[in-house]
């Protein structure tokens, strides 16, 4: 299941050196037709010529969210409007959005790192695809549709929202591959089981799950529920949407398409690149990208990267599921803590459900967190000594993994919002 044996199981020492050739292309053109990059490479003092090697990118400036901000919402495009022939933007709620610029080329090309990853966990001609992430702005929708079509997919493009028609086509379409959050999957689940047609009603066999992060655990519930074989895959608008990396079937990392990306793991705090196999922020450089071109992009994603080759036959890089955002990484009572880590603890727990909410407050200088977590089973909460051990259970279990004690809060089913896009599972209420 390799879509392109020729670029996914390349020698190393040959990727390298098309790597080098594109990272000195990218750079020079960053350099002659953007401005804001010029400036920040004259001020660095680093000429396109002086990058000779792949490590040689260590002396180029960092990009960040805030330059692509500053220069809303065209400013860091190379190309005129009239090459430009899709622009997204990204989804975050706060600040300006950033705007993603694509030429055909950069649409050819996206299809193609899609099409691979879908290509890897089984998606072919065979499958018909609900893509159920919101069309428009978001890259997630389009990307994942073009890049499906591609390997002769049946494409179905619900986007989100009314749940019941969604699963209405599910059924009567024969679908087997689902396009999602995993937290959207999940909903549905529940959506579905509510609607009351029986679960061998549904056909889905594969779930093409990202744009948030899902531990293993979490995976393994989504598994359960619709007995389906659910895979990870990685983008972010910035560079491009998804398709950077993606599983195969092995699921022992997400496969980076490494003729497109230069992937480097820096530390977050120092911006000093780490020793391969460390863990830190990932750094990405798009090496083909001509509408709006980046240069050392940091992501803020906590990951892992691997070149070891894989079972599976290829020799791209693999990166391990994103363990968080170093920007969401609590800091309680001196801890770092990230969403995930509590998300393991609490999916291995039996009587609890998928759906919980952690809220961070302050006391005085003290930081203290509640996890709020759902029953499966509200009568539950009426027996006492029952509930009383599962709680106690919860704290322990959180504190031999993070080291501080939490508050646990059991509550009904279905009392916690639901997503159909990304979970908000983090209230941070330390700053209001
Ligand atoms: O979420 C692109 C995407 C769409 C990827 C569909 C995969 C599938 P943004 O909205 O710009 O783009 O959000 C990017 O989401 O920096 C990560 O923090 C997070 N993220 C994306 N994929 C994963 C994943 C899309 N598989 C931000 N695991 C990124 C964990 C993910 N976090």
């Amino acid at each position: 299941m390799i879509w392109n044996r020729e670029m996914e199981t390349m020698k190393r020492s040959d990727l390298q050196a098309l790597q080098l050739e594109r990272l000195k292309w990218v750079v020079n053109y960053c350099y002659e037709r953007v401005p804001y990059y010029r400036d920040k490479l004259d001020k660095a003092r680093v000429k396109p010529d002086k990058i000779k090697t792949l490590s040689d990118i260590k002396y180029i400036p960092f990009t960040t969210k805030d330059d692509l901000r500053d220069n809303y919402p065209f400013g860091l495009f190379a190309v005129p409007m009239k090459e430009i022939v899709r622009v997204h933007a990204s989804s975050g709620t706060t600040g300006k959005p950033t705007v993603v610029g694509y030429t055909k080329n950069d649409l050819n090309n996206w299809a193609e790192m899609v099409a691979r990853i879908a290509y890897a966990v089984g998606a072919n001609s065979d499958s018909i695809v609900q893509i159920a992430f919101g069309y428009g702005m978001f890259t997630g929708a389009l990307g994942l549709h073009y890049g499906l079509e591609k390997i002769g997919a049946t494409v179905v493009p619900t986007s989100t929202g009314n749940s019941e028609r969604q699963l209405m086509f599910m059924r009567d379409f024969k679908t087997n591959t689902l396009v999602s959050t995993p937290s959207y999957a999940l909903y549905l689940y529940e959506v579905a089981k509510e609607a009351g047609f029986p679960l061998d009603s549904y056909n889905l066999k594969l779930g093409l799950l990202g744009s948030e992060g899902c531990t293993p655990e979490m995976r393994d519930q989504i598994e359960k529920t619709w007995g389906m074989f659910v895979t990870d895959n990685y983008g972010l608008s910035e560079t491009g949407g998804p398709g950077l990396s993606g599983e195969c079937v092995e699921r022992d990392g997400l496969h980076i398409c490494e003729d497109f990306f230069l992937c480097e793991i820096i530390d977050p705090d120092t911006g000093e690149v780490l020793e391969p196999g460390s863990t830190g922020e990932l750094v990405v450089t798009p090496l083909t990208k001509e509408g709006i071109p980046l240069l050392r992009y940091r992501t803020r994603d906590i990951t892992r990267i691997t070149y070891e080759p894989c079972r599976c036959g290829r020799t791209t890089a693999r990166m391990d599921k994103i363990k968080g955002r170093s920007d969401d990484m609590l800091i309680i009572k001196g801890v770092n803590v990230f969403p995930s880590q509590i998300e393991s603890v609490l999916m291995g727990i039996k009587s609890i459900g998928p759906h919980y909410q952690l809220v961070v407050r302050r006391k005085g200088y003290m930081d203290t967190l509640e996890v709020k977590v759902e029953l499966t089973d509200g009568s539950l909460l009426d027996r006492y000594s029952e509930i009383e051990s599962l709680h106690n259970n919860i704290k322990q279990r959180l504190k031999a993994v993070l080291g501080l004690d939490a508050k646990v809060t059991l509550v009904e089913p279905k009392s916690l919002e639901r997503f159909q896009g990304k979970a908000k599972r983090v209230l941070d209420l330390r700053n209001q």
